[in-house]
């Protein structure tokens, strides 16, 4: 029983080290990210917003909305409401909302005709395409504590992906590109025949590129799971209409996953 306790203990110290010596160690980092308290009746605005602007949303999403969550992307307590579009392409387009001073602003959308909807006073020129809440990943990288995305989409002769990092500024979220890599390929035999590249809104190369990445990808994951609610998941509960949306929006508050200590220092893993 020794041995077995020698041999369980030397595992335990090499799924450790594993677990930890592939990241990137983040220095002067804090291992716990302190947040504030979320703003009284920031619920009750979300949902005043899609009551008093549904129609504006049935305008621009005239097939309704395929999805809606909270995230708290800025990591300033309270959570923006991300809204996913039905999908014309590979991955959803996500509408991203934020509160200020208790009035919803548009902060980012797969749409350009967002910006005459809705006040685009905070509206960022960076947008995000992805299917699932869990895609905006809680990581501890070098630079601190923050939400990113890999952003990606295509067709069957192009492809593209951008890292959005989640900023905040002036207490409203800010996307930012941090990289972003667009490839076309023949049709026929799929070999690309075009590549560029960004990083940071310049042009780069394919290992800028990479490399920029790799401060996300292979930062420490804090685990956390965000969760929202899918059209999809309960037609005749979300029906067409305003009703329905409502209803998903209430589902979505109740899906919530606010962070925590319990959150966010639940066993990182790369
Ligand atoms: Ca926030």
């Amino acid at each position: 029983m020794r041995r077995l306790g020698i041999w369980l203990t030397a595992l335990a110290v090499l799924l450790g080290c594993l677990a930890t010596c592939g990241a990137a160690a983040p220095t002067d980092v804090p291992e716990t990210v302190a947040l504030p308290a979320a703003v009284d009746g920031w619920q009750d605005s979300y949902l005043a917003f899609v009551a008093n602007d549904y129609d504006i949303l049935a305008a621009l999403w005239p097939d309704g909305l395929g999805g809606v969550g909270f995230i708290d992307l800025d990591l300033d307590g309270t959570p923006e409401m991300v809204a996913f579009d039905q999908g014309a392409s590979a991955a959803l387009g996500a509408q991203i909302f934020d509160l200020a001073d208790g009035q919803v602003y548009c902060v980012s959308s797969t749409l350009d005709s967002a910006a005459g909807a809705f006040d685009d006073t905070y509206l960022s020129g960076v947008s995000v395409c992805t299917s699932f809440f869990e895609s905006f990943r809680l990581s501890r990288t070098q630079d601190g504590w923050c939400f990113w995305v890999d952003s990606s989409n295509g067709t069957d002769q192009t492809s593209w992906d951008e890292i959005v990092r989640f900023n905040g500024r002036d207490g409203v979220l800010a996307p930012v590109s941090t990289c972003y890599r667009y490839l076309e390929f023949d049709p026929v035999s799929g070999v690309v025949v075009s590549e560029s590249y960004t990083v940071a809104g310049a042009g780069a190369d394919a290992t800028a590129y990479q490399a920029a990445a790799d401060v996300y990808q292979g930062a420490l994951d804090a685990g956390y799971e965000a969760k929202g609610v899918f059209l999809w998941d309960d037609y005749d509960r979300y029906s067409a209409g305003r009703d329905g949306l409502l209803t998903m929006v209430k589902d979505a508050l109740t899906a919530y996953v606010p962070i925590t200590d319990t959150v966010t220092l639940a066993s990182p893993v790369e």
